[in-house]
């Protein structure tokens, strides 16, 4: 499959498994799971001819890692909006994260820290080159670096999604490093 459909499927599906199933007539099980036979048809059903094969290498070649399959269903890893337990176990952070954003964000961000907006969480980069790819999507990225061993050691908890991606519920302008 080339690029330029391999993105089209994963947007697509990052569309419908992490905000609208209802969308294309899905339903995401309490823990974000749809079998693939149903989405694979849900899709077709609406002239998206998309084969198991395709979506198997979709997954496995996607940029970042944003779906698993497991026992005949698929979900999306992290970055839903739809109310879902994604059954994340707290995990011990790295002394440092990083945030990539918008440089227009920052002055509000800098005052009420990160907070998780549409999501379920702040997400977090484990590095700054990556951080810079997240704040990219927004146009002139800014990386902020976030003291993530202080906030561990006063009580916030974290996550990593199966992709690699760290999880919070708010980051506090103090965790905020300054440049
Ligand atoms: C900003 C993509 C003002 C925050 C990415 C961000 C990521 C604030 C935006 C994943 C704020 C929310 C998530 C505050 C946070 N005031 N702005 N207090 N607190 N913000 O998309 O982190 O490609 O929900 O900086 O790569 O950009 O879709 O979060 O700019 O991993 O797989 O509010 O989504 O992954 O935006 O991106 P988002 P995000 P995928």
């Amino acid at each position: 499959m080339d690029e330029r459909r391999l993105v089209k499927v994963s947007k697509y599906l990052s569309r419908h498994l992490r905000h609208d199933p209802g969308r294309i007539g899905i339903e995401l099980d309490e823990h974000g799971w749809v079998e693939v036979d149903v989405l694979l048809k849900a899709l077709a059903d609406r002239n998206f001819h998309v084969t198991r094969e395709e979506l198997e290498e979709v997954v496995a070649l996607n940029d970042k890692q944003r779906f698993a399959v497991r026992d005949g269903r698929i979900r999306a890893n992290q970055g839903h909006t739809v109310d879902v337990d994604l059954d994340l176990t707290p995990a011990a952070p790295p002394p440092v994260l990083y945030h990539g954003t918008a440089g227009g964000f920052v002055p509000t961000i800098r005052e009420e820290g990160l907070k998780a907006m549409n999501r379920h969480h702040v997400h977090l980069s484990p590095d700054r080159e990556t951080a810079v790819k997240v704040g990219s999507r927004r146009g002139d990225p800014v990386v902020l670096v976030i003291d993530a061993a202080r906030m561990a050691g006063s009580g916030h908890t974290f996550y990593k999604s199966e992709n690699g991606v760290w999880l919070t519920d708010h980051v506090p302008a103090w965790a905020i490093m300054l440049p």
